[in-house]
């Protein structure tokens, strides 16, 4: 008991350290556009200079954005606003100091609240990426004829990336397939926490979700950016870092990282990207010049002709999002897309009430090109889906801890609805891959 209360003290001395300087005195504004030319002008805003980061942007009068500007630039932003009539109020005023709480908060349970604590997975905290794989291989230990992991690759800073396959531990082989990724940009932790919900629930419940895995095995990667994600667990400072880690220079000036989002080798750096290595979109020098995009790009290769649905898990905004995302125009089979999103959304409508926006990426969120929903699509799967799951705490990024369990438990309702609608809609006679 000492012991743990000494140890206890320590670890608020260690973390106390921890400066805020990072967004020391950054304010979150939420700005909410109530005509279709007062979101273009936001949208121009966002395209014009990299000083605001736009943690939200929709192309709907109504739907807010939530912007964060540094000390410096405040006044020019609130005289943007306030010339062009935008409805704005300050959400937070200095989210260093928040950020900082939050995240001292997450660290403080570390040493107390082991990811299996009570046995399960534990939804108390999030994790790191060290925690995350030995969970996982932990499974694989338990349930050695259902869970196999593998490394498939390793990122810029030389991290072992792993996938776990799930199956039913029948044996048959070239059963149709799941590829579901979390923790493509490192600051949405949320994601990574669903994306273990998930294992557990296929896993642990397994008799309850049979059904999901009769015809079809589950490749999970459940962090695809472990340099980011361990970039945003070492201090405040990076708590909002996105971006993958590998250093880039342009013009003398060394930045950080590309948007993993962006990298992929279809209609690249075409829209909604930057060439410039120090913005959060930044698409790279070239297509998969990341190690991260190139193990899914690999993933997605290797699973072709089975992999019938591609699930990304992002955060945050409530969306369920398919092809295409670099055109407004849709794929021809946009309705068997909007039918398995949909099946999604209403099921998460009909337990909590929350309600997602189900579309197109390009139509319901922003145009954006390179990303891995529109390659997996391309690439062969049916069925691609970036799902956008609920904002929390103030930057929308940073859900504190005790809503980790709420949310991952509605994330799956909504993964559960899509899956059965996959396995209904592509049972493996139909494909006929076997
Ligand atoms: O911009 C992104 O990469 C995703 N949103 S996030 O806030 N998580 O960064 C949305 C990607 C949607 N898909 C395509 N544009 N293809
Ligand atoms: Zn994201």
């Amino acid at each position: 008991m000492l012991r743990s209360i000494g140890a206890l003290f320590l670890l608020i001395v260690a973390v106390a350290q921890v400066s805020a300087e990072g967004y020391d005195g950054y304010k979150i504004y939420e700005v909410t556009p109530l005509t279709k030319a007062q979101c273009d002008l936001l949208k121009d805003l966002s395209k014009r200079t990299d000083a605001y980061d736009f943690f939200s942007l929709s192309r709907q009068p109504l739907h807010p954005a939530r912007v964060m500007v540094s000390p410096n630039d405040v006044n020019t932003f609130e005289k943007f606003l306030q010339n062009n009539k935008l409805q704005f109020k300050v959400l937070n005023k200095n989210i260093g100091r928040t950020i900082e709480r939050e995240f001292n908060i997450n660290q403080l349970f570390r040493s107390i609240s082991p990811i299996t604590g009570k046995g399960r997975l534990s939804t108390e905290r999030y994790y790191n990426h060290e925690e995350i794989n030995t969970y996982i291989e932990d499974l694989a230990k338990r349930y050695p004829t259902r869970v196999f992991i593998k490394t498939v690759g390793y990122s810029y800073e030389r991290r072992h990336v792993k996938t776990i396959t799930i199956t039913n531990g029948d044996g048959r082989e070239n059963k149709n397939v799941v590829f579901m990724d979390g923790g493509f940009h490192a600051r949405e932790w949320i994601s990574p926490a669903a994306v273990l919900y998930v294992i557990d629930q296929l896993v642990e419940n397994f008799a309850e979700n049979a059904n999901l895995l009769l015809d079809y095995d589950w490749v999970i990667l459940p962090v695809v950016n472990p340099d980011g994600y361990e970039h945003t667990q070492k201090s405040t400072l990076s708590r909002m870092w996105r971006k993958t880690r590998q250093p880039y220079s342009l013009l003398g000036v060394t930045c950080y990282g590309a948007d993993p989002n962006r990298n992929f080798d279809f209609h690249w750096n075409e829209e909604g990207a930057s060439s410039n290595p120090c913005v959060d979109t930044y698409a790279g020098p070239k297509p998969f010049s990341e190690p991260e995009t190139i193990i899914v790009r690999d993933i997605m290769h290797t699973l072709k002709g089975r992999g019938i649905m591609y699930l990304t898990i992002h955060s945050y905004g409530n969306y369920l999002l398919y092809p295409w995302g670099w055109t407004s125009d849709l794929p021809d089979t946009w309705e068997d897309l909007d039918e398995v999103a949909r099946a999604g959304g209403d099921a998460i409508k009909e337990a909590t009430g929350t309600e997602y926006s189900v579309g197109s990426s390009t139509n319901v969120l922003y145009i954006a090109a390179g990303a891995s929903d529109d390659y997996g699509f391309y690439a062969g799967f049916p069925i691609s889906i970036t799902m956008e799951l609920s904002g929390g705490g103030l930057t929308g990024f940073d859900p504190p801890a005790s809503k980790i369990d709420e949310y991952v438990k509605e994330t799956w309702i909504g993964i559960n609805a899509m899956a059965k609608k996959v396995v209904e809609k592509y049972p493996l006679e139909k494909t006929g891959f076997l």
